[in-house]
């Protein structure tokens, strides 16, 4: 928590280092990777997404670099060379973090900040705090805190077996060292068996919450897509597009949401997501389901394409095939092409949108689209309401997508498109 607030209050300077492993490097359990990147994507777009990760974490990036490695270095797994070189840096820019975009055992992590003298991060830290920061829902962030707790307790454990190594077999147990790693050690046991029975009584009454939001008017429209899609420039256009409905809940606690008035009066809540990952640690898989929680309650999904990028298609069916394991997969889904600035002459596919998130081109269409989606089903009703029946008047602007109104005699006529079960109510109410 502390950390936290920390990273609200300041930007600290920071260094990344993105890093290119040699062919065909196989993960070591021994040193704690789980996953050696795949290397299908170029050393550059590895530093560009390292980048990104580091800027989610508010982390000022005021230098980055993308290393080669040719062979592994054991103790430190970037070369002396290098690690010399960003020391150097550290000290002149007086850098506050080293993010090294690679799985990093403990004892590797713990060189490099000996050898750096600053704090090091690695790609499961920073992807886990990511979404720590994202995670909304109770059951969502148990279960990141579930993934943080083991990742800290792997670092505890096999620091202390490192330093035991060190200490060199005198056969005298408990040092001060060793008793205070054996404090933390329990300290994160107790914490994460508290934090999975949490997670196993939210996990039950989850579905009883789903059900009650299903039933909530305001139809929910969530962005999903790769990393680097433009997700969120997408989502913040759209709220410049349409009028932002004061809602306390969503504007000040979550910044992925928000409630919105689209032009022609649909309200509704879009949802902003984190970003698929490539190469994302298995065992971070289950954290990163937990951050789409809201996708699996949304009514309508834009799965965003970034068709700048040659990734596309590869990009799309991980989309799809994570969607269907969290239960997802048939969404009614708008596909959004995004980036069409960057893409001459590309053919946008016949079920989908193709737009410009960055200069607005096609949003419009888009929005257009959204609403035929959501009113799917709706029927159009011409209605005469007193214009002193402010009751009535409300409710349809309130219920229904009001498309025409005149005033006669202190009689509206109103040309609503409500839904079904909307219909049944006003006739009701009427
Ligand atoms: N040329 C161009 N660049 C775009 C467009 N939309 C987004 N970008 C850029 O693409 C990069 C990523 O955009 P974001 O909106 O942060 O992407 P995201 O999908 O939210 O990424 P994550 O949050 O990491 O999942 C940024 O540098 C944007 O400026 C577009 O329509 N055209
Ligand atoms: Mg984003």
């Amino acid at each position: 928590m502390p950390a936290k607030i920390e990273r609200m209050l300041a930007a600290p300077k920071g260094a990344v280092i993105g890093v290119d492993f040699p062919r065909g490097y196989a993960a070591s359990h021994d040193e704690g990777l789980t996953l050696a990147p795949k290397g299908v994507r170029t050393l550059e777009e590895r530093v560009a997404e390292a980048i990104n990760l580091a800027q989610a974490l508010n982390i000022d990036v005021v230098y980055s670099e993308g290393v080669k490695l040719t062979k592994i270095t054991p103790a430190t797994l970037i070369g002396g060379g290098v690690v010399e070189r960003i020391a150097a840096l550290v000290a002149e820019l007086k850098l506050e973090v080293v993010f090294v975009d690679a799985p990093l055992s403990p004892r590797q992590q713990r060189e490099l900040e000996v050898e750096l003298n600053t704090k090091v991060i690695d790609r499961t830290g920073v992807i886990l705090d990511i979404f720590a920061a994202r995670a909304r829902t109770k059951a969502g962030q148990l279960q990141v805190e579930v993934a943080q707790l083991v990742y800290q307790q792997s670092r505890l454990v096999r620091l202390w077996t490192h330093l035991e190594r060190q200490r060199g077999g005198t056969g005298k147990a408990g040092g001060p060292g060793e008793r205070q790693l054996d404090i933390d050690k329990s300290l994160l046991k107790t914490r994460l068996a508290r934090v999975r029975a949490e997670l196993r009584e939210v996990q039950q009454t989850r579905g009883l919450q789903r059900m009650a939001r299903q039933k909530a008017d305001v139809p929910t429209v969530a962005l999903v897509g790769y990393t680097n899609a433009g997700k969120s420039t997408l989502f913040n256009k759209m709220v410049d597009a349409g009028t932002l409905m004061a809602d306390a809940l969503f504007a000040t606690l979550d910044p992925l949401m928000r409630k919105l008035e689209l032009p022609g009066g649909l309200e509704v809540v879009l949802v902003d997501t984190v970003g698929f990952i490539a190469d994302l640690p298995h065992e971070l898989v289950e954290a990163f389901k937990a951050t789409l929680e809201e996708v699996v309650m949304a009514d309508l999904l834009l799965q965003v394409h970034d068709v700048s990028n040659p990734e596309m298609d590869a990009q799309a069916a991980d989309v799809r095939n994570v969607l269907g394991q969290i239960g997802a997969a048939d969404k009614r889904t708008i596909h959004v092409y995004n980036k069409i600035d960057k893409a001459d002459g590309l053919l946008v596919p016949r079920n989908g949108v193709g737009v410009s998130a960055m200069s607005g081109q096609g949003i419009d269409t888009l929005l257009e689209a959204i609403r035929t989606h959501l009113q799917a089903g709706w029927e159009t009703v011409t209605v005469e309401v007193a214009a002193s029946d402010g009751r009535r008047l409300a409710w349809l602007h309130a219920h229904g997508d009001v498309t025409e109104q005149h005033l006669v005699d202190e009689t509206w006529t109103l040309v609503v498109k409500l839904r079904a079960s909307d219909l049944a109510a006003w006739r009701a109410l009427a």
